[in-house]
Formats: structure tokens, C-alpha cells, sequence
């Protein structure tokens, strides 16, 4: 197939209420959107870049400028058949796998469609199994002014029907935060995400948690960090799972080599998007690591993305894919995702390609800056 254009957006869309981090705030949530247009068909793709290099040192600005002036030119008016390809096609641009990702990702949906598969079926190709239809998710909540109000929405979503928890951390708000959820919710399943912001030497804090019974830590240590926590993980009883540090699937295999973690949590975006996703998968899979595919407050193209990935057989833990309407009050594509509170689950889509539908004149209200490719 020849991609004959392309377009690109920069969005901006309010959340439903803010996400606090150790590494910062979010109230509106900014991304690019890419779709691809050839043989009739077209694939989009969501770039998870946020506005300021808070988690990745990639931003909506850096990726703007490597997809128009790299990567998109690379692709444009070219052949390809399948989306395994595109990566290959990107190894001339040094890191940047949230941009690349996003093209990764479109390359996915428009060949998908084009085979009237589901993206689900289609990355499912290689294995016996086929998808999951449905798929184990959980929340992630971020960082509240007080314990007391963490309870309450833990509460709140345990009482919607999510099965698992996840709580940001940060440094003076850590050991007392979980031992309150512990003491209130003996039975929750619930894990916590420190987003880096801690250092090997605050061990005894994470030695100090191995009495609630964690699901599992969630990238303390540094951002490029795996040793450290190969060293942290000795030390305490917590399961360890990367996130920040496992750019690729490499990475992935540095960091199971050295013993650096027993989990790790695979974002596409992070690894360059849908292919390398599913090369870590492999990797963990022949390891006997188990995995879980965590979230960027995505629109609902990522998401249908997110659950197409985590319908793979190795992903066995619950994921970050919300419903939409723990981001949005209103999305850019439809249907949106609600969850089946019987299992804490959400269904992967099975129409061909991610499944989703642009809302164009949802789209065009937040739209920032728009613009189009062609040869
Ligand atoms: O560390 O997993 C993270 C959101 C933005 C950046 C980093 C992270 C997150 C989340 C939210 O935890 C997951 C979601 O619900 O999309
Ligand atoms: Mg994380």
C-alpha cells in the first residue's frame, strides 16, 4: 500500500478532573493525532506526548517536529505492505519512540483494515491463542491534597466495579498513604507508582511497605535506571515493575538480565509503538515475566490501541485503560469505552482496524494546530 497523505493535529482536551503526579500536573490533556490515508483506507495514530517534558523528554513540540520532519516524509509516497516494517523504516532518527509510535500505531489500523482484521486479531497473528476479548483493567489515580480524599475515590471506583488500584507516590507521601489504604481496604488489590522521584538510598521506605502486601512498586528509582533497582529489588519483598526506564526491547532484555525487576509495565508509545510492544511481550513471555500495558490518558484511539495490545497473552495483570469517562466528558472518537463492572474488565473492539470512529466536528472544536502532508 502507498500512503498518499497525511495529516496531523495537535489537540487539546480538558480532563475530567486533574491527574498529579510526582512529576507534575496535568488539568488539560495535550497530544498529536495522526491519520493515514492510502488505498482508501484510513489509519490513526495518538501520539501520548504530553506539553512539557515531565515524563518522557519528548513533548507535543519535539514530536510535532520529528514527525513533520522526519518521520512523515519517510513514509509519504512510499510502499509498505505490512506494519512491521515501519519501524525499520524510523532507525535512522535516534530515540523519540513516542513520535514514532504514533505512525506505528496508524500503520496498524489502515493494514488492519485493509485485511478485515481486528488490530486485536492482527497482532495476535504469531500465536496459538487468539485475542482476549476482554480485558482486566484497573484505575490509576494521582496524587490527592489529602489521604482522607484518596480513600474516598478509591471507594468510589472500588464500589464502580475496578479491580485493581494504582496510587501515585511521592516522596513525604508514601509509607502513611499506604498503610491507610491497607488498614481501610484489607482486601484491595493495589499497587503503587513512584514515577521516579525516589533514590536508591530511601530503601528502608520501600523495605517499610513490604507489610501491606502490595501488588507491586512501580518504577521508583530513575528514569534510565536499571541497576539500581536491580539492587532495590534484593532488598525488599514488593514485587519490582519498570515502566520509565524500558525504552525498547532490548532494554527490556538488559533489565531481565540483571535481575532489575519481575514485572514490567509495556506502553507502546514508550517502546516505539505497536510492534516493539509485542517484541517485549515476546521477550517476557519466554522469561515467564509476566506484564500489564499501562496508559497516557489516551484518547479513545490510543485506548483502542491499549486494549488490542493487552489482549496478547502475556498480559496478565490488570492494565491502566480506564473507561472514557475517567478522562473525558466527551472523546474525539466513539463508541467510547465503558467497563464491564461484573470483571473489571473492558472490551476489545472487533470491528476491522483499532474499531473507533473520528468525531470529526469533536475533533475540529480541539484542534490547537492541524496540518497536511502530501507529496
Ligand atoms: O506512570 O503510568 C504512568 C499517566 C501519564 C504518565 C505516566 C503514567 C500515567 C498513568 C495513568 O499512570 C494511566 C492511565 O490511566 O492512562
Ligand atoms: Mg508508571
Amino acid at each position: 500500500m502507498i500512503i498518499e497523505r497525511i495529516d496531523l493535529y495537535h489537540i487539546s482536551q480538558q480532563l475530567v478532573s486533574p491527574f498529579v503526579t510526582s512529576f507534575g500536573r496535568e488539568d488539560e490533556r495535550q497530544c498529536l493525532l495522526i491519520a493515514v490515508h492510502g488505498a482508501g483506507l484510513t489509519g490513526w495514530g495518538e501520539c501520548v506526548a504530553t506539553s512539557w517534558p515531565g515524563y518522557s523528554y519528548e513533548t507535543t513540540g519535539t514530536a510535532w517536529h520529528i514527525l513533520s520532519d522526519f518521520l512523515i516524509p519517510a513514509i509519504l509516497d512510499s510502499e509498505f505492505q505490512e506494519p512491521e516494517e515501519i519501524i525499520d523504516r524510523f532507525s535512522f532518527v535516534r530515540g523519540h519512540p513516542l513520535a514514532k509510535a504514533a505512525l506505528d500505531q496508524a500503520a496498524w489500523d489502515i493494514t488492519a483494515k485493509r485485511d478485515g482484521l481486528s488490530v486485536a486479531a492482527k497482532l495476535a497473528g504469531p500465536y496459538e491463542e487468539g485475542p482476549r476479548q476482554r480485558v482486566k483493567v484497573g484505575v490509576s489515580i494521582g496524587i490527592q491534597p489529602t489521604i482522607d480524599q484518596t480513600l474516598e475515590i478509591i471507594r468510589r471506583h472500588r464500589d464502580q466495579g475496578y479491580g485493581r488500584i494504582k496510587l501515585k507516590i511521592r516522596p513525604g507521601h508514601d509509607i502513611e498513604l499506604a498503610r491507610q489504604v491497607r488498614l481501610a481496604f484489607p482486601e484491595l488489590m493495589f499497587m503503587l507508582d513512584g514515577n521516579s522521584a525516589y533514590r536508591l538510598s530511601d530503601s528502608a521506605i520501600f523495605k517499610a511497605m513490604d507489610e501491606f502486601n502490595l501488588l507491586m512498586l512501580e518504577q521508583p528509582l530513575d528514569y534510565e535506571d536499571i541497576y539500581d533497582h536491580s539492587q532495590l529489588r534484593q532488598v525488599i519483598k514488593t514485587p519490582l515493575c519498570l515502566d520509565e526506564s524500558i525504552h525498547s526491547a532490548d532494554h527490556a532484555r538488559y533489565a531481565l538480565a540483571i535481575g532489575a525487576c519481575d514485572v514490567i509495565n509495556i506502553k507502546p508509545a514508550r517502546v516505539s509503538g505497536w510492534t516493539e510492544a509485542r517484541e517485549v511481550h515476546d521477550i517476557c513471555r519466554q522469561l515467564q515475566v509476566p506484564v500489564w500495558c499501562g496508559g497516557m490518558l489516551e484518547t479513545g484511539i490510543g485506548r483502542a490501541g491499549q486494549l488490542a495490545l493487552a489482549s496478547l497473552p502475556g498480559f496478565t495483570f490488570p492494565g491502566d485503560i480506564s473507561a472514557t469517562d475517567r478522562y473525558y466528558l466527551e472523546d474525539i472518537s466513539r463508541p467510547s469505552f465503558t467497563l464491564n463492572a461484573e470483571d473489571s474488565t473492558i472490551t476489545v473492539p472487533n470491528r476491522p482496524g483499532l474499531g473507533v470512529e473520528v468525531d470529526h466536528n469533536r475533533l475540529s472544536a480541539v484542534t490547537l494546530r492541524a496540518e497536511i502532508f502530501t507529496v
